[in-house]
């Protein structure tokens, strides 16, 4: 390999290796309690969500709904929504919380989320949670 060759090889390498770091900058979920995906056998007033940058929590929404797992694809889809709306908070924050009532029938999930963070990037995200009383 040529000089050029090599130096156009390792641009390549740097454009690839940095690419997904952009998109990871945004407000990405960092934490939630319950923690995402996991199994729970007691139901908390509120989802809490916490991001890696502060977002504006009028213009970001976290939703619940019943959900339902495809056994073959394992795909899951929403359902009816559960939620009784975001608490109320701070303008600009780096938690979100969703209300949930008190109470809901055992099974299946769905969390989603879409933000706008405060650099004005939106980002969006889903995660389950199964209820086993
Ligand atoms: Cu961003």
């Amino acid at each position: 390999m040529t000089v050029a060759q090599i130096s156009r090889w390792l641009a390549l390498v740097a454009l690839i290796v940095l690419l997904p770091s952009f998109s990871v900058a945004h407000g990405m979920l960092t934490r939630s309690q319950p923690a995402a995906d996991s199994e729970i056998a007691q139901l908390p007033e509120a989802i809490r969500l916490s991001f890696s940058e502060r977002v504006e929590s009028r213009f970001s929404r976290v939703t619940v709904h019943r959900a339902r797992r495809d056994p073959e694809t394992g795909e899951v889809s929403p359902q009816e929504r559960v939620d009784v709306g975001m608490t109320e908070g701070p303008a600009v924050a780096q938690e979100l919380a969703v209300r949930l009532p008190e109470n809901l029938d055992a099974g299946l999930y769905l969390i989603e989320w879409q933000v706008l963070s405060i650099d004005s990037h939106r980002t969006t995200g889903r995660f389950t949670l199964t209820y086993k009383p």
